[in-house]
């Protein structure tokens, strides 16, 4: 057997095993999970094999380190102590790893046909600008070929960009609006 997973059999660890398992989880509880995941790995403290480690990861942010072997305890008649199965568990908690969405340009087209004053309202309607800023924005989709109405996350970004078209399209006109994504 590893050394590695000797160390997660509960009931063979010696008082310098929990040391170092104790100073390898306060690392863990430092750092990024899957960095600590791949540091861990490389001080032989567990195998790469152990796959529970990430499949437990996300859950509620919480780190569950299971012993490699279910069934130490029953190997070992249970545990000495009276207390119950979960003996068997290691739980860390980690901050949450939070990425931000990635955002996308809701961009408006120019032609020939869609009045400005239309645009200005879709501008108002769709994306809270003020008439200023929304005449603004027409102006430069006028004289620019284009121009950004707002940026949102993808789900939110593809839903205005259609109810923007369909609403152009109920009223006559053919203005465009697209979505593009932004480099993060
Ligand atoms: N070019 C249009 C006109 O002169 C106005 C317009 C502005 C149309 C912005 C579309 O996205 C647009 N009536």
């Amino acid at each position: 057997m590893l050394d590695a997973q000797k160390l997660f059999r509960r009931s063979s660890r010696s008082k310098a095993q929990r040391d170092v398992l104790r100073s390898a989880k306060d690392k863990l509880r430092a750092k990024n999970l899957r960095d600590s995941k791949q540091a861990f790995v490389q001080q032989g403290l567990v195998d790469w094999h152990f796959p529970r480690l990430v499949e437990h990861e996300v859950v509620s942010h919480q780190l569950v380190i299971k012993a490699i072997d279910d069934n130490d305890d029953q190997q070992h008649g249970g545990s000495q102590d009276g207390s119950d199965s979960q003996d068997n568990l290691d739980v860390l908690t980690a901050p949450p790893q939070l990425k931000k969405p990635p955002f996308y340009a809701v961009l408006l087209f120019n032609d020939d046909y869609t009045p400005m004053e239309f645009v200005i309202e879709i501008l108002q309607l769709y994306f809270a600008l003020d008439l200023d800023r929304a005449t603004e924005v027409m102006l430069t989709v006028h004289y620019r070929g284009k121009g950004v109405a707002g940026m949102y996350p993808r789900d939110i970004a593809e839903t205005k960009a259609q109810q923007v078209n369909n609403y152009a399209r109920s009223q006559g006109h053919p203005l465009l609006c697209q979505i593009e994504p932004q480099p993060e």
